[in-house]
């Protein structure tokens, strides 16, 4: 027996895990860690099963490589050989424009996808770029881009010192937490209440969240804009603006806000003018308060007016970048803030012409580049840890759309319903066998903090790391072939990274030489020594070594206000209202003479799940865990409806097992994502099917200044089965 320590890769969270290993390498037991200060020893049940999750029978154990429909097990020097014939013959055949490549959200809960993600896109060559990010959060990082300058200056709410927070599309319960790196979200929540601060829950569904909180209100899904232009109708009408950091476009937002008066907007959005006045009130009169939202709230047709709207209500109440308001962390690895100023638009799709944002095309319209023939149609796809097929807005179009590519390969530990679909499967090692720092999630976390996990168990002799399969493929696509030394990719990024360290004025490492900088980092692999220099470029001056001597993790302090080092518009002020937002806002205000559907689709999140793939946990599975169509009994009455009914959108159909309840507000339906399992190779997710709530999605609608997909708030008809 022994006993191991690592952070959880499940969820935002990023809680310290105690685990304890037999001398096989069996997982004998998951526990909170204790000693870790962020997580303090809490722990969920997808964490609490990571042992099971690691050591599924049914993970791909080496390559997989199909002929027709016929798939084998393959050598990795195989693999890779194949893979680059594959990508050549595309690239030969059709040039780089042909690829595409989409990277799905397990690449942010890992070093390697950190690491090699871009790389990996840069040596592809192609535009043609797709990711998780249209799914989920575009919004936020292009209103965070335009009032910024910078993408990834997303604030977060300062939990563990707020008197007052207003939560909006969100349920930290069952997701715990997102853009908001908290463990224990549900014991924070409980401290800001226990400590006299109150809680505002604004959901179309009574969650557990919302149960938790002072108070919960219905809103009417996708009209969440609305509600908040009614906030700030109010705070400019009742002249209770306290604006204490320095911006531009004021005024502007002043005369935007005076056609959606809390009477205007409330018919719409579904809560009524008073609340809306008194919500305003509350935030203005509070000692400190944030607003925070999240996925509810993005992935909406005015997904980025939304995100906008919570930033202008933080500014305006007096609560950005200050304690208890919304505050951005520091992370240990930052290392400079882009210099360009934010753009999005910079190139557009080929087919929709849908503008690019943060380097990306929107993945609701992936499959009308792989369907629509001509100049540039997209033949290649290289996908990591994605599963769009259940993932993406129309995913059974996608599932047709990938049959007819030439070439496709995945870097994935199963054969599923989008890998399928591959020629090439190249699986990922065990998760006890990665190394682990997260360097995507802890520039939104609540508190600043660093750790690192090195693998707990050693990789098979031959066997590749997450992190050289990446540099591998890197290596093929940029042209040098599958027999290249992966090693080669990282020393060329350590190389650049120095060489810039030892120019920049103020760097640890100015006037140093590179050479022996580079001998003296730290680190069994590529991927380690890359984290080794950017911790010791960083703010803090950390090192692995360092990490390494706290395995538990370090706490680096509560927040403090740094927006000047934020900011990076051409202006030096945050912008409150950018131009680009500004046009929306009209497309905004056309709507409000535009009658609602009679019934709209929402998504949800449970406890138990994740996305797409852990429905091949039996723990995990059943029980409150399934795939039902949430529904107020009310309409299940006033249509006539049985056990089942068909659900029909513009975009397709699906016939649900009903589950009526009053937690869902009338006119609204629920359905979660990540089911419709089909062709996998996850046994037990193949006897918990459900139904693929995607079917329904309409990949034609999208939130324009961002491309991001639209899953909430979806029009449709409900009939008996
Ligand atoms: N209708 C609807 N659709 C949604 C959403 C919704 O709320 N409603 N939410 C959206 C959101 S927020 C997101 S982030 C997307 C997620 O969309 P995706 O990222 O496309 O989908 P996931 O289900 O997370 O699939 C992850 C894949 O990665 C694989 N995987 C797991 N661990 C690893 C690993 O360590 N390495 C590698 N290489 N692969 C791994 C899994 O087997 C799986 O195939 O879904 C979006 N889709
Ligand atoms: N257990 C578990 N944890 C997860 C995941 C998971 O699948 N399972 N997925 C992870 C991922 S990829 C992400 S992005 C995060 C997401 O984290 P969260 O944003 O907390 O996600 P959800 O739990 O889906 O909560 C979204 C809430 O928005 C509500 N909602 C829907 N439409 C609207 C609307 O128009 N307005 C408002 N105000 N509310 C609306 C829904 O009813 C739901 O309660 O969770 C992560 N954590
Ligand atoms: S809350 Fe997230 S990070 Fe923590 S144990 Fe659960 S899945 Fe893992
Ligand atoms: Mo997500």
């Amino acid at each position: 027996m022994r006993t191991a320590h690592r952070t959880c890769p499940l969820c935002e969270a990023v809680c310290g895990l105690r685990l304890t290993l037999d001398d096989t390498g069996h997982v004998t037991s998951v526990k909170g860690d204790p000693d870790d200060p962020f997580s303090r020893g809490f722990i969920c049940p997808k964490g609490a099963s990571l042992g099971r999750l690691d050591e599924d029978p049914d993970r791909l154990g080496v390559p997989m490589i199909r002929t027709g429909e016929t798939w084998r097990e393959a050598s990795w020097d195989e693999a890779f050989r194949t893979v680059e014939e594959g990508l050549k013959g595309v690239i030969d055949t059709h040039g780089r424009r042909s690829l595409a490549v989409y990277v799905g959200n397990p690449t942010a809960h890992s070093m390697a996808g950190a690491l090699y993600g871009t790389p990996l896109i840069r040596a592809l060559g192609t535009r043609n770029v797709f990711s998780a990010s249209t799914a989920d959060q575009m919004p936020k990082h292009v209103s965070c881009g335009l009032m910024l300058g910078d993408p990834l200056a997303i604030a977060v709410p300062d939990l563990d010192r707020t008197d007052y927070l207003l939560m909006l599309g969100a349920n930290p319960l069952e997701s715990n937490g997102s853009l908001c790196t908290a463990p224990d979200f549900p014991g924070r929540l409980k401290a800001l209440r226990g400590r006299g601060g109150r809680l505002v829950v604004v959901d179309p569904r009574r969650t557990r969240t919302a149960a938790l909180a002072d108070e919960h209100l219905f809103v009417r899904p996708g009209t969440d804009a609305y509600l908040l232009f009614g906030i700030v109708h109010t705070l400019f009408a009742e002249d209770l603006t306290s604006v204490g950091v320095e911006v531009n476009g004021l005024d502007e937002v002043g005369r935007l806000a005076e056609g959606f008066a809390p009477e205007t907007v409330a018919p719409i959005c579904g809560v009524p003018a008073a609340e809306i006045v008194r919500l305003a009130r509350e935030l203005a009169a509070a000692p400190t308060a944030a607003v925070y939202a999240r996925i509810g709230t993005c992935t909406v047709e005015f997904g980025t007016v939304t995100q906008w709207l919570v930033d202008v209500v933080n500014i305006l109440t007096g609560n950005f970048d200050r304690p208890g308001g919304v505050m951005f962390a520091k992370t240990a690895v930052e290392n400079g803030r882009r210099s360009k100023p934010y753009t999005t638009g910079r190139w557009h799709s080929r087919v929709r012409g849908l503008p690019e944002a943060n380097g990306e095309l929107p993945v609701a319209t992936l499959a009308d580049e792989i369907e629509t023939p001509g100049e540039g149609q997209v033949r290649g796809l290289v996908m990591v840890a994605g599963n769009p097929v259940l993932s993406a807005p129309g995913g059974p179009r996608l599932d047709t759309a990938f049959r007819d590519l030439e070439f496709m390969v995945c870097v994935d530990p199963y054969l599923n319903e989008t890998t399928r679909h591959a020629n090439v499967i190249l699986p990922p090692p065990r998760v006890m066998q990665s190394p682990h720092y997260d360097l995507s999630l802890l520039f939104v976390a609540v508190r600043n903090y660093a750790r690192f996990s090195p693998p707990i168990l050693p990789l098979e002799p031959g066997r590749p790391s997450e992190a050289e399969i990446m540099a591998r493929l890197t290596m093929i696509a940029s042209g040098q072939g599958a027999d290249a030394d992966p090693a080669l990719l990282d020393e060329l990024i350590l190389d650049q990274m120095l060489r810039k360290a030892v120019e920049t004025p103020g760097s640890p490492m100015e006037g140093g030489d590179p050479a022996e900088l580079r001998a003296s980092l730290d680190g069994d692999s590529g991927a380690e020594m890359r984290l080794d220099a950017m911790l010791r470029l960083g703010p803090y001056g950390l090192s692995l070594a360092t990490l390494l001597a706290n395995p538990h993790g370090i706490d680096l302090g509560a927040l403090e206000p740094r927006l000047t080092e934020i900011v990076r518009t051409t202006s030096g002020r945050v912008e409150l209202a950018p131009p680009r937002l500004v046009e929306d806002v009209a497309r905004l205000r056309g709507r409000l003479t535009v009658p609602p559907a009679e019934i709209v689709l929402i998504g949800r999140r449970h406890l138990r799940s994740n996305n797409s793939w852990l429905h091949n946990v039996g723990p995990l599975v059943g029980g409150t865990n399934r795939c039902t169509l949430q529904i107020n009994p009310d309409d299940v009455s006033r249509l006539g409806l049985g056990e089942h009914a068909v659900v029909r959108s513009a975009a397709g159909e699906l016939v649900v097992p009903l589950e009526p309840t009053d937690t869902i507000m009338p006119g609204v339906v629920s359905l979660p994502h990540g089911w419709g399992h089909a062709g996998t190779s996850q046994l037990v997710a193949a006897k918990h099917t459900g139904v693929n709530v995607n079917a329904l999605t309409d990949d034609s609608i999208v939130d324009l200044p961002s491309g991001n997909a639209v899953f909430n708030g979806v029009p449709v008809t409900l009939g008996r089965a």
